[in-house]
């Protein structure tokens, strides 16, 4: 896919505690700097808290035109009326979560290595990949990163577009293939200006 354009620019991956400012306004102005995707990341929620806070989510998205997914959970997804999921290589396959969610939905699976990126294309049912850890993050806990290396070797391999994910940040992301998109929540989430950041990541000045 080397050459084409990325399917997503940049996901916010959105997490409460993470945000310096009231997060539905670093939603708001991390879209309206060029995030294309919006992902509620909240591992400690309950589902009953987890569900109220999407649906929160939900409508703002709406109002902006950009769509939202939440990670992990499919029930809560389907029932707040997300776009789609978001699923690590733990959660329900992707078969079960497109059975549950439909067709039009978007089903995304976190991918660490190629053989992972191979299993999404051949499921027929995963509309985009993430591939990471590009770099350390303390937001996951990995103190080592695969490096660009191995994400422009994931974006040539794969026939999915590809949002590189962890430790992304407007210094390094121009070490990223352009034709991947990218997944961020730390440089955005406590960024005082969120949209500033935003338009640095989708457009690297180098
Ligand atoms: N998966 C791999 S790294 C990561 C996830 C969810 C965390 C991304 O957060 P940050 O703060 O942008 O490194
Ligand atoms: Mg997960």
């Amino acid at each position: 896919m080397s050459g084409r354009a990325p399917r997503f620019r940049l996901c916010l991956l959105l997490t409460r505690r993470l945000c310096r400012l009231a997060p539905l306004e670093t939603m708001r102005r991390a879209v309206a700097g060029g995030a294309d995707l919006v992902q509620v990341r909240e591992k400690d929620a309950s589902p009953r808290e987890l569900l109220a806070w999407t649906r929160e989510v939900v409508a703002l998205g709406r109002e902006l035109g950009v769509p939202v997914v939440v990670d992990d959970d499919v029930a809560v997804a389907r029932v707040a009326g997300a776009a789609g999921v978001h699923l690590g290589q733990d959660d329900l396959p992707p078969e079960a979560a497109r059975r549950v969610l439909g067709p039009e939905a978007l089903v995304g699976w976190s991918t660490h290595d190629l053989d992972q990126v191979a299993a999404a294309a051949r499921s027929g049912v995963v509309d985009y990949v993430g591939f990471g850890p590009a770099f350390p993050t303390a937001t996951k806990g990995y103190a080592a990163g695969l490096g660009p290396a191995a994400v422009a070797e994931a974006v040539a391999a794969s026939p999915l577009p590809v949002l590189a994910i962890g430790g992304i940040t407007p210094e390094n992301r121009w070490r990223l293939p352009r034709e991947a998109g990218v997944a961020v929540s730390s440089a955005l989430c406590g960024a005082e200006r969120p949209a500033e950041v935003a338009h640095d990541l989708v457009e690297p000045s180098v």
